[in-house]
Order: C-alpha cells, then sequence, then structure tokens
C-alpha cells in the first residue's frame, strides 16, 4: 500500500501521486510545489463517493467524515500528524475548502456567511500564530483544534476553535503579523504607531530572522473586519504589537544602584500606545509592588530583573492578544439559538491540525510540551486503529494471529504520571520560587527517573558526551531521540509576569486592552493564588483534546515530509523510511495487509449492494441478512476474499469493493433506464 516506500531518490517518481491509503488512513507527501488538484473539478470527482472509488486524495477522507456526519448523524474528526513541514496546517485549509465547497446547495446566505467567516478566520489565525522556523517557512506554532458544527441539512452552522500553547514571541519565533505591519501597513498607521518601515531596526526582529511577508498586512485586516473585530479592536492589535517591537529596544543601564531606562523617549511611546501615563510605564518597568507583612513597598529592580521583566511583558501581551483572538473569533462564529427539538442534532467535524514532532539543534520546553503532545496523538492512533482494529477481531471471531506494535505509553507516562512524571517534577520544583534552579529539577529528575528505560542524562550515562553535566536529558521519544536542555524550564513553566504589569495593563484607558487583563484588578494584597503552571495547563488541554477526539469516530492524514531542503524533487529515503516508522504505518500497514481492508455491519452492506444480486434484491427471503449476505457474495464469486463475523462481513481487499461498487452503479444505471423507459411508457 505505501507504494512510496520502495522508491529512489527523486520526488518525480511519485509522479505527482502525492497521496496513498493504509486502509482508510490518508498517507500524504509535501510535494514542495502547487498541484493542479485541488480546484473545482477534482471537488466535483470526490463529491459523495465511496473512498475507494477514485485515487487517493484528501477530500475522500473529507468526504468520508462528511458522509459519516451526515448519514449516520455521528460527530467525526480528521487527525493530521507529522513533523514539522510536513504539510499539515496545508491539509487541514483543503479539507475546509472542501467542506465548503460541498456543502449549502441551496445558498443560504447564513451558511455562506458562516462559510467565510470559518475561512477568514484560519487568515488571521495563521498571521497570528505562524512564524517562520529553520523547518518550515510557515511554521504553526499553536496547535489548533477546530469544530465545525452542521445542522440537519448537513450544512456548517457554525464553529469553535481551541488553541494549545503558543510559543512566545521575542526568542526565536517572529510571527508573521508583525512583519506584515512593519512592511505592508501604510505610512499614517506605522507613524501613528512610532514604527520605521525598516524590520533590522528592531531587537526582536533580529533575533528572530525575518520572513518574506510584505502583501498581506491588508488582507489580514480587512478578514478582521469581516469577522466583526471593531475599528478599536483592531487598532489595540496593532498597537499591541507595536509596544512588542518598542519593549524590543528598551535598554536599562545603572547610576550606581539606581536602575535607569537609558532610551527614555521609549517610556512615552509606550505610554501612548497603552494609553496610560508615562510614569505608570516607567514605575512598572522599574520597581515592584511587593508586601512585607502589612507594609506595601517599592522594591526597585536590579538591571538583570528589569531586562527580564520586560521580555516576559512582550511575551505575555502577545499570548494573551492571541488567546484573545481566539475568543473573539469563538465569539462570532460559535453556534447560537440552535434548537435541536427543532432541527435534529447538530452534529460536528473537528479539524485537528497541531505542530509536529520537533527537533531542533536545542530544544527547551516548548519541543517537550509539543513532543509529549505527539506522544498522546500517537498513544489515541495506537489504541484506536491497531489495537481496537485487532480487537474487532477477535470480538467477531474472525481467525487472527496478533501483529505486535509500539505502544509508546510509558513514554507517556514518563512526562505526565502524578508525582514522578516530567511535568508533575517540574511543577514540584516551581513551588519553592526562586531557590530551585534548573540543575536543581535535572537532579530530581535524575532521581526519581534513573531506572526508566527512555530516559537518561550524562549522570547516569557518564560516557555519553552527546549530554552536557547540568543542562541535557534525553528521552527516547517514539519518533526518536531528543536531548532537551533544561535551562528555562522553570522558568517558562511558571507564571512570570510579575503583577505590576499585570496592574498596569488593566489600568489602561484603552477598554479592549483593559479586558484583555482582568487579573490585573486585584490589588498586591489580594494576589495569593499561586496560578497554574504552563505544564499543568498544557497537559491538562491535552487530556481533554484526546478526550474529546475519543468520543468521534476518527479519520487521519499522515504527513510525510520528503527532504529538509523544501525540495520539490528531492525524495529522501531513509528520511521517509524513519517517519513511516515511527507514525506507526508499518504496523497500521501489516494490521490492514493481514486483515481487511473494509467491514461493514450485514444490514448496512446489503442497503448497498442488494441490488446486485437476484437472491437479495428486492427483498431476500433467507433466515439472516449475514446468510443474504454470503448468499451474494458468492454468487459474484467473492467468497474467497471476505470473512463473515458475528455482525460485520469483512473484505480483504479494495478490489473486492470496486467491483462491488461498479456493479453497483452499472444496476443503478439500469434500474435509472428501466424507470424512464416505464415513464415515458416506451417500454
Ligand atoms: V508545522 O508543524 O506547522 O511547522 P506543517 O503545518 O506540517 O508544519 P505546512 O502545511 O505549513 O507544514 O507545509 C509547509 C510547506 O510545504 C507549505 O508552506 C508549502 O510550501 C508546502 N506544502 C505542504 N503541503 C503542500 C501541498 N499539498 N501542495 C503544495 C505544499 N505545497
Ligand atoms: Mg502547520
Amino acid at each position: 500500500m505505501v507504494h512510496f516506500c520502495s522508491v529512489g531518490r527523486n520526488l518525480t517518481v511519485l509522479h505527482g501521486r502525492i497521496y496513498s491509503y493504509i486502509g482508510e488512513v490518508v498517507v500524504s507527501v509535501n510535494p514542495y510545489r502547487a498541484m493542479n488538484i485541488y480546484g473545482r473539478d477534482t471537488i466535483e470527482q470526490y463529491k459523495g463517493r465511496e473512498l475507494y472509488e477514485r485515487p487517493p486524495h484528501l477530500f475522500a477522507i473529507a468526504d468520508a467524515a462528511y458522509k459519516a456526519m451526515k448519514r449516520r448523524n455521528k460527530d467525526t474528526c480528521i487527525v493530521i500528524s507529522g513533523e514539522s513541514g510536513a504539510g499539515k496546517t496545508e491539509a487541514s485549509k483543503y479539507i475546509m475548502q472542501y467542506i465548503a465547497a460541498i456543502t449549502n446547495p441551496s445558498q443560504r446566505a447564513e451558511v455562506e456567511r458562516v462559510k467565510n467567516m470559518l475561512l477568514k478566520s484560519n487568515c488571521v489565525l495563521e498571521a497570528f500564530g505562524n512564524a517562520k522556523t529553520n523547518r518550515n517557512d510557515n511554521s504553526s506554532r499553536f496547535g489548533k483544534y477546530m469544530d465545525i458544527n452542521f445542522d440537519f441539512k448537513g450544512d456548517p452552522i457554525g464553529g469553535h476553535i481551541n488553541n494549545y500553547l503558543l510559543e512566545k514571541v521575542g526568542v526565536k519565533s517572529v510571527f508573521k503579523c508583525i512583519f506584515q505591519l512593519v512592511k505592508g501597513a501604510p505610512d499614517a498607521q506605522l507613524r501613528s504607531l512610532h514604527i520605521q518601515r525598516d524590520p533590522t531596526a528592531y531587537t526582536y526582529i533580529k533575533v528572530g530572522g525575518q520572513i518574506k511577508v510584505f502583501a498581506d498586512f491588508k488582507a489580514v485586516t480587512d478578514a478582521m473586519k469581516v469577522i466583526g473585530f471593531t475599528t478599536e479592536e483592531i487598532q489595540t492589535v496593532y498597537k499591541i504589537l507595536a509596544t512588542i517591537l518598542h519593549l524590543g529596544n528598551l535598554k536599562f543601564g545603572s547610576d550606581g544602584d539606581v536602575t535607569l531606562i537609558e532610551n527614555s523617549k521609549l517610556v512615552s511611546v509606550l505610554g501612548d500606545l497603552l494609553s496610560t501615563k508615562d510614569e505608570n510605564v516607567e514605575k512598572a518597568l522599574l520597581y515592584r509592588t511587593v508586601a512585607t507583612g502589612r507594609d506595601v513597598i517599592d522594591k526597585q529592580h536590579t538591571h538583570q530583573e528589569a531586562s527580564y521583566g520586560r521580555d516576559a511583558l512582550a511575551k505575555a501581551i502577545y499570548e494573551r492578544l492571541f488567546c484573545w483572538i481566539v475568543g473573539r473569533i469563538n465569539d462570532v462564529i460559535e453556534v447560537k439559538n440552535y434548537d435541536a427539538r427543532v432541527h435534529g442534532k447538530n452534529t460536528v467535524i473537528g479539524v485537528l491540525d497541531i505542530y509536529g514532532f520537533e527537533i531542533f539543534q536545542n530544544n527547551s520546553f516548548e519541543q517537550f510540551c509539543i513532543n509529549y503532545c505527539n506522544e498522546k496523538l500517537q498513544q489515541l492512533f495506537i489504541q484506536l486503529v491497531l489495537k481496537q482494529e485487532q480487537e474487532e477481531y477477535q470480538r467477531e471471531g474472525i481467525p487472527w494471529k496478533h501483529i505486535d506494535y509500539f505502544n509508546n505509553q510509558i513514554i507517556v507516562d514518563l512526562v505526565e504520571q502524578q508525582h514522578k512524571g516530567i511535568f508533575a517534577v517540574l511543577d514540584e520544583a516551581c513551588m519553592n520560587v526562586g531557590k530551585v534552579t534548573d540543575e536543581m529539577f535535572l537532579q530530581a529528575l535524575n532521581g526519581k527517573l534513573a531506572k526508566h528505560a527512555h530516559y537518561t542524562s550524562r549522570k547516569l550515562s557518564p560516557t555519553d558526551k552527546n549530554l552536557e553535566f547540568d543542562r541535557d536529558f534525553r528521552i527516547r521519544h517514539y519518533a526518536g531521540d531528543v536531548v532537551y536542555s533544561v535551562v528555562g524550564f522553570i522558568d517558562k513553566n511558571k507564571d512570570t509576569l510579575f503583577q505590576d504589569f499585570k496592574r498596569l495593563l488593566y489600568n489602561s484607558s484603552n477598554p479592549v486592552l483593559k479586558a484583555m487583563w482582568p487579573e490585573g484588578k486585584l490589588s498586591i494584597t489580594e494576589v495569593t493564588k499561586r496560578p497554574l503552571t504552563a505544564a499543568t495547563l498544557f497537559k491538562n488541554s491535552m487530556i481533554s483534546l484526546v478526550e474529546n477526539l475519543a468520543s468521534k469516530e476518527p479519520y487521519y492524514v499522515r504527513c510525510i515530509k520528503p527532504n529538509d531542503v523544501k525540495s520539490p524533487l528531492l525524495f529522501e529515503h531513509e528520511r521517509c523510511k524513519h517517519q513511516v516508522e515511527y507514525l506507526g504505518l508499518l504496523e497500521n500497514v501489516r494490521v490492514r495487509r493481514a486483515g481487511f481492508a473494509n467491514r461493514q455491519t450485514y444490514p448496512r452492506f446489503l442497503q448497498r449492494y442488494k441490488m446486485i444480486s437476484e437472491f437479495t434484491w428486492p427483498n431476500h427471503d433467507l433466515p439472516s441478512d449475514k446468510e443474504a449476505v454470503e448468499r451474494l457474495l458468492q454468487g459474484c464469486g467473492f467468497e474467497h476474499d471476505v470473512a463473515y463475523g458475528k455482525t460485520k462481513v469483512f473484505i480483504r481487499t479494495p478490489r473486492t469493493i470496486f467491483s462491488l461498487e461498479e456493479q453497483r452503479a452499472e444496476m443503478v444505471k439500469r434500474i435509472v433506464l428501466f424507470l424512464q423507459k416505464v415513464w415515458r411508457g416506451t417500454l
């Protein structure tokens, strides 16, 4: 099935056939070039067809998920996975486009409005959530799960977006929207934001590297308008981006013991952008209010604390901005006033496009979370595709020799287990604010996980020169080994934004900004409760994501990245083989090969194919549907390719399905002709 496994080094050997199936799993290879296979004519070819009727395509899986939802009233989800740059986000966009194209044949205005919103929301989220990395020029730095709600007619009536962990601005990533602003905003707008047209003038951009996206500023601003952002909201969004750029340029100096802002002109720029008094900005940047017993005092930051606070502020306001944007989009697209008693069940298709497995030169807390997320999704895939499939054969009484696969539950536990999982150890380290260092956290891990087969560090394997003492640990992930540096783990796990900044933002006279920071309302003596850590929040969101996916009928798209240089020509054999292995595709093929391509309950099978046999058309008189199906398949000469379970018939090869489909199509044609003749009285 995965025929591309055996090909040579050149991507052109795929002959443009970038999709393949393993059972109902779509395997996709990133072509790294525009393909003429997503147009209206292709959509028409897949609309309403069965999976195996047409060559493999994303549209077929989108259609299968749609049909299951519409015909069988099932909530479905499409899980798109693969490493960074493998083509997940592109795939999710094509799936959305397909669903938009095949729905609402009667052109209801409200449905068109919803569709437009859903598509436009993509444009905005990409601008604010994607950044250039060395693996992908348009890398999603957030995970996205989008539910599309359908009414009883199968037309979209709304949606909901969940976003997961946004890598924060300033260190590695510069988000697309920041470039769009600097390069694409009109002169007058830039002037009002005190921004120069030159991206090299900004420290954060210099650190993060440039992207070539210039023309989209207007498209994103227009999309925000269409979605319903007010002018004031849009202005605030850009003021926040400008604030971040200016913060990056803010320099601190010292005069004796006193910390100063060197380029104090920027303070009044920030005051203007944040709609607050300059002296408030300056105070929040240089001082921290602390409660000591009953007294409240202003404690001056050291030079280092001030720089740290500045960067934390930039990251926090970006993250908050992104979550606020998602919230605003949800306000608009969420289904309102749907009455299930009148309209029937409102069903859902979920599309998950989440960051792929990542190995960078230097892997930190973000990569750790991203890779944990991929472990969770792999676990779900194992549960649903490898485990359940084999269990189904057993349940149905089909003779079956168990096929082994690597179960990554052990790695999931290593990360999320209570008390001794890595997240738990990290949270414990963060309880002792200021007392526990990253190195001490690593020592605690070494103590708790010394015997774990998937964890190691230099202390545990002293001869391993690739690991640095007091800094690195290595996890053997299902997708490969990754060395993580503990530097920054504790910091990134805590809510590091000084309360003074939250108060500053809450006290802004800009109501949009104020609404983003409700917790700034608390006075210094009220702030006692420790907020949940980033690790706990992420773990909880992953657990509920997986629960949500598991409650739906899943469809899978597994994306393969053919090379590291974004070339449309190069098919690196070893690279692809590795991905095929770790995605569990070999086991998937083995289970499918030894097993059956298709299974259907007896009544469902008859419903579709009964017309092709005289024994079953129009109705059979055999004692059971099972016997009727046996009779039908014998009649067609397919008995060697099928097995009969307790409630379902199992068909081994897709060829048999194709043939049944062909015979059915032929029969439908004949019946239609017959009826036409009867109608015209020419029979
Ligand atoms: V990440 O985990 O967000 O860093 P993705 O989402 O897997 O990653 P993406 O969809 O962004 O990767 O694809 C990367 C690039 O590959 C795109 O910008 C396109 O240039 C290219 N690509 C991917 N899929 C296709 C396709 N079906 N046709 C043409 C494609 N180009
Ligand atoms: Mg992506």
